[in-house]
């Protein structure tokens, strides 16, 4: 069992994959990496603010480490990611003197962004999330409020896809979201999504990023759904982010240093269901990428509760197995 490669056992289901800094390529996360996963996601390497972080300056160094890791590895990479609303720095968005720029400026900007990415990871990025996060989440409105959105208008997302067709070679293209097997965002992503299949946007596949939670009764049920209306539009899944927080989202509680056994017992039992589902639908589901490697460090550290820790993945802090890795290795 202790043997067991979580990659290996799921090598006829889906890739499985991890987001990852240079600094994991290292230590305990290196040995982890190297024995379970064969995907990699950067972490934040790839995003905006830090590949590009000023007009004529790209700062590809922590990426040509993952990259070399992951080719010497036999491992590929998924890219993350070309149009945010966050994580973008201003001068995307202004002209020579400072004020906002045209909309031909920047769809020049993100068509160079985008060739330069594409052709300097041909050889190693299997599929780019090429926009991320776009359907609005609070209030009844379709699409989120964004630079991006504001100067090229709704279009932005189709022209963002059809830029990257160009470059992408044999990438496959994702929309990416968090929220999107849940009812409420399912129904808008869909409209979202069919509109523009319907408009001839070449897009691929969707990410669900899978930030999740041990407390949501609904989850598997919401997911199947989501999968299978996802599925009828042609598209291809990934889960992209994966991590379950041992905190319900609107928890604000600050007094553990630890997860109680109960915690771990719930998401050991989450990790089950939801590969299980993972697993009935390989058909369409490509490839599971986990956010981090343990609980050592994760985005969810802080998040959203300033000066809280949380521990929402396959190993603990000192980079040992959790129960919900045997759980998913053994079925
Ligand atoms: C994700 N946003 C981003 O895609 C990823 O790039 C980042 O590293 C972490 C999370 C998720 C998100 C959320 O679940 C809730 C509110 C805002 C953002």
């Amino acid at each position: 069992m202790l043997n067991l490669s979580l990659a290996k056992t799921y090598k006829d289901y889906f890739k499985i994959g991890a987001a990852v800094t240079a600094k994991d390529l290292e230590g305990v996360h290196r040995d982890i990496l190297l024995k379970h996963f064969n995907s990699l996601t950067p972490e934040n390497a790839m995003k905006f603010e830090n590949i590009h972080p000023e007009e004529q300056r790209y700062n590809f160094e922590e990426v040509a480490r993952i990259k070399e890791f992951a080719i010497k590895n036999d491992m590929k990479l998924r890219g993350h990611t070309f149009v945010w609303h966050n994580q973008t720095p201003g001068w995307v968005f202004l002209d020579k003197n400072g004020e906002e720029a045209s909309k031909e400026l920047v769809i020049e900007r993100l068509r160079e962004h985008i060739k330069t990415l594409c052709e300097r990871y041909k050889d190693v990025v299997y599929a780019w999330d090429v926009v991320n996060e776009a359907v609005e989440d609070k209030t009844e409105k379709l699409l989120r409020e964004s630079n991006w959105r504001k100067i090229i208008g709704d279009d932005y997302i189709k022209i963002a896809f059809e830029i990257a067709r160009e470059y992408a070679g044999d990438a496959k293209l994702f929309y990416n979201d968090y929220n999107n097997e849940m009812p409420y965002k399912l129904e808008k992503t869909y409209k979202v999504l069919k509109e523009l299949l319907e408009r001839g946007t070449p897009i691929d596949g969707i990410g669900i990023q899978a930030h999740w939670n041990i407390w949501d009764k609904n989850l598997v049920s919401n997911l199947k759904k989501a999968i299978e209306v996802y599925a009828s539009l042609g598209l291809e899944i990934h889960i992209t982010e994966l991590d379950i927080s041992v905190f319900e989202f609107e928890d604000k509680r600050t007094d553990l240093f630890e997860p109680t056994p109960e915690m771990l017992e719930l998401q050991a039992k989450v990790y089950e269901d939801v590969f299980a589902v993972f697993r009935e639908y390989k058909d369409v589901i490509t490839s599971v990428t986990l956010w981090g490697i343990s609980d050592r460090h994760t985005w969810k550290d802080n998040f959203p509760v300033k000066g809280r820790k949380d521990w929402p993945l396959l190993f603990d802090v000192n980079g040992k197995p959790k129960e919900a890795l045997y759980r998913i290795l053994r079925f």
